[in-house]
Formats: structure tokens, sequence, C-alpha cells
């Protein structure tokens, strides 16, 4: 009796774990849909241009692998945004450009240079 006891809750466990897995993973996809991984490294922002929508939402995720100061800071001067940038850590940053236009962004010495694209569809 004791046996079968261990063995539900061993099955229950497996269930749980399994669910949380599958069922949590499309409903974290459908809140960040519109995400850019943008990897700071060696003086360069990859990708360094990036074309999104006007007024719609992106989240720029940034990934800082350069240890010196330089890379510590991302600004985004015309949005009034300056973020510090962990190291190894990613950083969101989530804008919503609403006009047309070249968005610059840069380190706070603007040795990395970078630019977001808006675009009317
Ligand atoms: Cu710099």
């Amino acid at each position: 009796m004791n046996v079968l006891i261990v063995n539900l809750a061993g099955i229950s466990t497996i269930a749980i774990i399994i669910g949380w897995f599958w069922l949590s993973k499309p409903k974290a996809q459908r809140v960040r849909k519109n995400v850019v991984d943008i990897l700071v490294e060696g003086g360069t922002y990859t990708p360094p241009r990036i074309e999104v929508e006007v007024g719609k939402e992106i989240t720029l995720r940034f990934l800082r692998k350069d240890a010196s100061p330089c890379a510590e800071k991302v600004v985004f001067e015309q949005f009034g945004i300056s973020a510090d940038l962990p190291i190894d850590i990613p950083k969101e940053i989530v804008v919503t450009p609403t006009e047309a236009g070249e968005f610059s962004f840069t380190c706070q010495m603007q040795m990395y240079k970078g630019s977001l694209v808006a675009k009317t569809v």
C-alpha cells in the first residue's frame, strides 16, 4: 500500500512538471512576440540596424559581453532612455516609436552605434 501511494505521488509530480513546461511556454511567447536580441560586443551592436513598424511595441533585449565601461550604458537620446547593461544578463528595453524615422541608440560615449528605423506599413 505504501509503495502505491509513493508511485501516485511520483506520477502527479511528473504531471505537474510536464504541465508547467508545456503550458507555460506558449503563454510566455504570446506576451513577448516582438523581441529583438542585440549583442553588445567588440565595439558593435549586432544587429546594428533594426526595422520596426510605427506604433508597434518592440522589446530590444541587449546582451552585453563587453566588460569595458564603454559598453555599460545604452542611450536612446530621442526617446529619453538611458539604461545600464549588466554583463551576461539580458536587459530588455521596450519602446513604441510613434512616428516614422531613424532613432539612434549608442553607448554614453557614442562609440557603440545602432539605429532603430521606424516605418509606416
Ligand atoms: Cu562607449
